[in-house]
């Protein structure tokens, strides 16, 4: 029998109608961070979940790539659905060349369920740090997974927020191969870009070069907020200017957990101009760098 779910009532769905944005993004542009969720009755949420979303299937994440102006996705396994990559590999399977993948795994899978993930377009797997959405684990849980994937020659994808960078330094500065940090490390956009704590993250990116950003989650960082999110162009332009071969971005759609506002998309995609000023940059951003992190497979 199908399962049926009933989502958070204070859920924000995502925007059906999003504007037109302005910026055109070059052929060939790849949205590197987005998800898709359920639909719950065909692809049931992980019982573990930290919340209940509306469902957002592949048809409408396809349909925003096309409208946006973008040519491929990334789609990053969603803690909603804990280590059950079925919705992922579902739409990676009906976007055929034109997305990859992060999943979720856990200890103990088996080594032919990876090779199916792989064959799926998985080239990536998520640890996620942040309390709200995942029950921290001790390093060595991080370490075995780190070797489960290696022969696949997958990357680790991690979501933390500011502070613990501190914490997990040892651990996020020893992880053997290229390492992509979600939302720039969830910086306070409060804080000046040249304060302390982001000088912080902006060293771990120049003393370690397998590391990488997503210059994303605007409507996530941003106090001052829609349609500018003015407070975070700074800190994403400085990244994307400092390390301009290990930045990707995304959407984010379905845009989980907000609760100030739901950004409009294309308001979203008419930031890039803004914190990739030039069209080297955002060719770059856009294209070479998630194409050779997920297209090109050593
Ligand atoms: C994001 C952020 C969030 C959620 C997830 O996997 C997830 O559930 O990533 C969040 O709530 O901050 O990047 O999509």
């Amino acid at each position: 029998m199908a399962a049926t779910f009933t989502p958070d009532a204070d859920w924000l769905a995502f925007d059906p109608d999003p504007s037109k944005p302005g910026y055109v993004p070059p052929p060939g542009a790849v949205d590197a961070h987005c998800h898709v969720f359920g639909p719950g009755d065909t692809f049931p949420y992980a019982p573990e979940r930290k919340y209940t979303p509306v469902d957002a299937g592949k048809e409408q994440l396809f349909a925003l790539r096309d409208f946006l102006g973008f040519d491929k996705n990334v789609i990053v396994q969603a803690t909603c659905h804990g280590a059950d990559n079925s919705a992922l590999v579902d739409a990676l399977r009906a976007a055929g060349d034109r997305a990859r993948g992060v999943a979720t795994i856990r200890p103990g899978v088996s080594r032919a369920g990876l090779a199916d993930l792989d064959a799926a377009g998985v080239r990536g797997i998520r640890f996620n740090f942040v309390k709200r959405l995942a029950d921290p684990r001790p390093d060595d849980y991080y370490r075995g997974l780190t070797e489960a994937v290696a022969e696949f020659g997958w990357h680790i994808v991690v979501y933390f927020e500011a502070p613990d960078l501190a914490e997990r330094w040892q651990l996020f500065t020893s992880l053997p191969t290229t390492v992509v940090v979600d939302h720039m490390g969830r910086p306070d956009v409060t804080q000046p870009v040249d304060g302390p704590d982001f000088a912080q993250f902006t060293r771990f990116m120049r003393e370690h070069e397998n590391v990488w950003s997503k210059v994303s989650g605007a409507e996530r960082l941003s106090v001052s907020g829609p349609p500018d999110y003015a407070d975070v162009v700074p800190f994403a332009r400085r990244i994307v200017e400092t390390f301009p071969d290990r930045v990707i971005w995304g959407t984010d759609w379905p845009h989980p957990n907000m609760k100030s506002h739901m950004p409009d998309d294309g308001n979203l995609v008419d930031l890039i101009p803004r914190i990739a000023p030039t069209e080297d940059l955002q060719r770059r951003l856009l294209v070479d760098n998630p194409m050779r992190l997920y297209w090109e497979k050593s």
